[in-house]
């Protein structure tokens, strides 16, 4: 592949046609220069402002994913009944006639038993049509479970935010403008969820700026920061809570949003209370019942003990942070709130944001600009008794239960995508039957892996629609081929945006699909609707062809290509219809959308929220959240127990009031220390587009783009003094056992993580992925290993999540 300067301009035989990148959900508007119906390249979309039109490497590779011989091409079925990671599905073609047909069987089966609950719609990645076969479909045919992936991807970091100031989402941050960057396992040059732009701006940053990450790995930003503060998975609570007491006993904080004593004398010392009548807070809410709960007694000192980071550094970031104030972001990702009790680290670390006035300020941590779009007509009217009872069944993932609160807004508003494997081996609250599955690959992505084979081998009926053979397709009874996201289908996708601009982009069909491949959101949903409406149960067919209504021409759709075409306009029509009144681009049309591909919002306005528009309980920034108590209070009352027994249900040691607060809570691990010395830790590729981009060569090549790896590898990466005391070498094979499972991959002897700790990539050990992801694909041999086969079943049950991150697997490592 050699790099050409293509464009529309030079070469007239093709053209740059608009779609999205979904590699990760930065959600990029790119264009794909197309020969002769060919993809040849792809680039940023230059109408986009959130990613400056440009892109990262990962577009790049998904040129491979689309072209991989690797494909599934047509749908299939099982004929092995046997399931297992040992058996041969020994699939084959059927018609798409022959699949619906199946599948509509199986659906009417469960609905003629009573059991219209055990069927279930599991989504991975998505994109805005998915209110068709997420939204409506299991509650149509009558079950509470459509479990989507969010739980396993960043939950616990949008906890913080939602519990100071009402953001159950990502933040933007104006790099452009920030003084000081405190990066809580955040790596954004590689990963999270702007990597474009921060490509594009953090020359700049880092020349106006000081950066600081905290971050157990040496990741490739911290390999350029001004401070790299290497701490011990798990221990972030303790930093945290440390810079939050140095704000206030050294007078650091910024006054115009926290407010000031009374008399103007700092009474904020080292293990004393405060008196709350003392302070005057403006929009801050419950700074000084935070200190006296929390941050009294975590100095420097206390925290360096825990964390691993020495007094001196602790004192000097803390400092320098405060001293940029209202200029300086304290960036929260999944790395420091992904763990076990996460959930009060990720509090503790988003309040830093008001401590400094920074949130929703110049140079700080914003919300998002609105992008308009029009919701789905309402199926009410569609849903019969059957489906109105189905829908009222406890759910499979136990969110709500006591053990389980997925406090998304409200109690069980999380759903727990990784605890359905334990819940179907358990049958608690009931066992699965039928399953629609797309866009994910759970028994690879979700931790406990052996646990997952397990509990997908005793589902009676999988259908995986799926882009590659993937671990879980191996399980499944029906596999179905879908179209590629980026080069065959047409949706719209809402932005996270970024550089102070929210989107909306479209994806669009810019090639003919290479294979019989649907579309699996909205196409497929149509042709199940057809094949169940042919046996006697038209509710869905009919909810899509009498409610759904082209906004241009009124039509009704009558294929499943009609329809997908009528859900995105509906969808997308406020952006494109010019009649319709926004904040942002004009856009001329469907048409003109359709050649643009992308809508901006107009530039984010600061200080929204300032003057007790916070949207919390207090409509405050909340330091000590009233929100979370009444929330908690709730989870506890629909358990009959107290807000206590939650938070040790839970694992968390807070008890009393400390559990309304940001606070430390001690890092919790699976696995006894003697047995398992090291603590495993895991970041994610600069390459990975999620868990997809392993069967590309360019992946493979290049794998070494991230610090310490290796191309064509899979490595262990130790340091040095720990490899002398294990007479491991580099290259060496060694075994990485926890007490779910065990990998073997390379060891990589790296001072770029900490003695004691182990760091490993993920999105490898792909065994059923295809020919370049696996070593022996035929013999189901994978390329190193999957990190979820180690890591523990474990959660950050508060904001329901998957705790990936904080060291919560202990492992022991052996040279084989
Ligand atoms: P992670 O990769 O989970 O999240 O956003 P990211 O911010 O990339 O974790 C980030 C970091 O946490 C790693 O550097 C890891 O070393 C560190 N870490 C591990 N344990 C700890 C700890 O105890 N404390 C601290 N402070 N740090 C710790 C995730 C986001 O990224 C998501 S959810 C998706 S789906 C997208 N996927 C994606 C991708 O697949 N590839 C790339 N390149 N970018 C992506 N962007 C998105
Ligand atoms: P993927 O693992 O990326 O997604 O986890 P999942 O939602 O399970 O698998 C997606 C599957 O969709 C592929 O395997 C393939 O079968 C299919 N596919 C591929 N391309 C396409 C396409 O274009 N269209 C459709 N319809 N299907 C396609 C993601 C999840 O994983 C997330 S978001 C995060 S943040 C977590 N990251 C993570 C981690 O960093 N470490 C560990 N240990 N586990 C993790 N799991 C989580
Ligand atoms: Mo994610």
């Amino acid at each position: 592949f050699t790099e050409t300067k293509a464009s529309a301009a030079t070469n007239t035989e093709g053209e740059w046609v608009g779609s999205t990148c979904q590699g990760c959900t930065t959600w990029c508007p790119v264009q794909v220069y197309v020969v002769n119906g060919r993809a040849t390249k792809v680039r940023g979309n230059p109408n986009a402002k959130a990613n400056h039109g440009e892109v990262c490497v990962r577009a790049h590779l998904s040129l491979q994913q689309v072209y991989d011989p690797d494909r599934v091409k047509q749908p299939m079925k099982r004929t092995n009944q046997n399931k297992g990671k040992d058996q041969d599905p020994q699939f084959v073609p059927i018609t798409w006639e022959e699949a619906m047909d199946t599948i509509a069987e199986k659906i009417l089966e469960l609905r003629k038993n009573g059991e219209s609950h055990k069927f279930s719609v599991w989504r991975g990645r998505y994109t805005a049509n998915n209110e068709i076969l997420y939204g409506s479909l299991a509650k149509m045919v009558g079950s509470p479970n459509n479990i989507s992936h969010s739980s396993i991807c960043a939950e616990a970091e949008k906890f913080g935010p939602y519990y100071t100031e009402a953001l159950w989402g990502y933040r933007d941050y104006d790099h452009a403008n920030c003084r000081y960057e405190l990066l809580w396992g955040a790596d954004p040059i590689s990963s999270n969820r702007q990597v474009p732009h921060t490509i594009n701006i953090w020359g700049n940053t880092m020349d106006r700026a000081t950066i600081a990450c905290i971050d157990p790995r040496l990741s490739a930003t911290a390999a350029k920061a001004d401070e790299w503060l290497p701490i011990i998975p798990g221990e972030d609570g303790a930093l945290a809570t440390a810079i939050a007491h140095v704000l206030l006993t050294e007078g650091l904080w910024y006054k115009p949003f926290v407010g000031d004593f009374v008399d103007g004398v700092n009474k904020f010392v080292a293990g004393r209370t405060v008196r709350e009548e003392d302070f005057e807070e403006i929009e801050g809410y419950g700074v000084v019942k935070w200190w006296n709960l929390a941050l009294k007694d975590t100095t420097p000192e206390w925290a360096a003990e825990r964390c691993g980071i020495p007094v001196d550094q602790i004192l000097r970031v803390a400092r320098g942070f405060g001293e940029a104030a209202p200029h300086a972001i304290s960036f929260l990702s999944p790395g420091a709130s992904m763990q076990i009790r996460g959930g009060y680290t990720a509090i503790a670390v988003h309040a830093l944001n008001g401590l400094v006035g920074s949130a929703d300020n110049k140079g700080g941590t914003l919300s998002w600009s609105s992008v308009p779009s029009n919701g789905m007509p309402s199926f009410d009217d569609y849903l019969d008794d059957i489906a109105k009872k189905g829908a009222k069944e406890k759910r499979i993932d136990q969110g709500g239960t006591l053990k389980f609160p997925g406090l998304n807004k409200k109690s069980g508003g999380s759903k727990f995508t990784a605890n359905m494997a334990q819940a179907m081996l358990d049958e608690d609250p009931y066992d699965l039957k039928v399953v629609l599955s797309y866009w994910n690959n759970f028994n690879f992505s979700c931790p406990d892996t052996n646990k997952w084979d397990k509990a997908l081998a005793k589902l009676p009926f999988l259908v995986h629609m799926t882009v590659n053979p993937a671990e879980m397709t191996h399980f499944a009874d029906i596999v179905l081929p879908v179209t590629h996201q980026l080069y065959e289908r047409l949706s719209p996708v809402k932005g996270s945006g970024g550089n102070m601009h929210a989107h909306m982009t479209l994806t669009q069909r810019v090639i003919e699909p290479l294979w019989d491949v649907k579309i699996d959101e909205t196409e497929i949903p149509f042709m199940l609707a057809e094949a169940l409406a042919k046996k006697g149960f038209s509710n869905i067919y009919d909810y899509y062809t009498k409610e759904f209504v082209d906004p241009e021409t009124g039509k009704r759709p009558t294929t499943p290509e009609e329809f997908n075409e009528i859900v995105t306009k509906i969808y997308s029509e406020p952006v494109w219809n010019p009649s319709i009144e926004k904040k942002g681009d004009n856009i001329n049309g469907w048409e003109e959308f359709k050649k643009v591909a992308v809508w901006n919002s107009v530039p984010y306005q600061f200080k929204k929220k300032w003057g007790g528009n916070w949207g919390t309980d207090t409509g405050k920034f909340e330091f000590y959240s009233e929100t979370l108590k009444r929330v908690l209070g709730e989870h506890a009352e629909a358990n009959d127990a107290s807000i206590d027994q939650v938070m040790e249900a839970t694992l968390n040691t807070a008890r009393g009031e400390l559990a309304f607060v940001g606070h430390y809570e001690p890092a919790y691990r699976h696995g006894e220390e003697t047995e398992f010395p090291f603590i495993f830790s895991e970041h994610r590729s600069r390459l990975n587009r999620e868990a997809r981009s392993a069967n590309t060569s360019w992946y493979q090549e290049f794998k070494n783009a991230d610090p310490g790896d290796v191309a064509w590898d899979d490595v262990a990466k130790i340091n040095p003094i720990d490899a002398a005391k294990l007479g491991v070498n580099d290259g060496d094979k060694v075994k990485l056992t926890s007490p779910y499972g065990d990998i073997t991959v390379t060891a990589k002897l790296w001072e770029g993580t900490r003695p004691g700790v182990i760091s490993k990539c993920y999105g490898q050990g792909h065994w059923a992925y295809g020919r370049t992801a696996s070593l022996d694909f035929g013999k189901k041999i994978a390329r190193g290993g999957n990190n979820n086969t180690i890591l523990a079943d474990a959660y950050e049950a508060l904001s329901g999540s998957t705790a990936r991150h904080g060291g919560t697997t202990r492992i022991k490592v052996e040279k084989v």
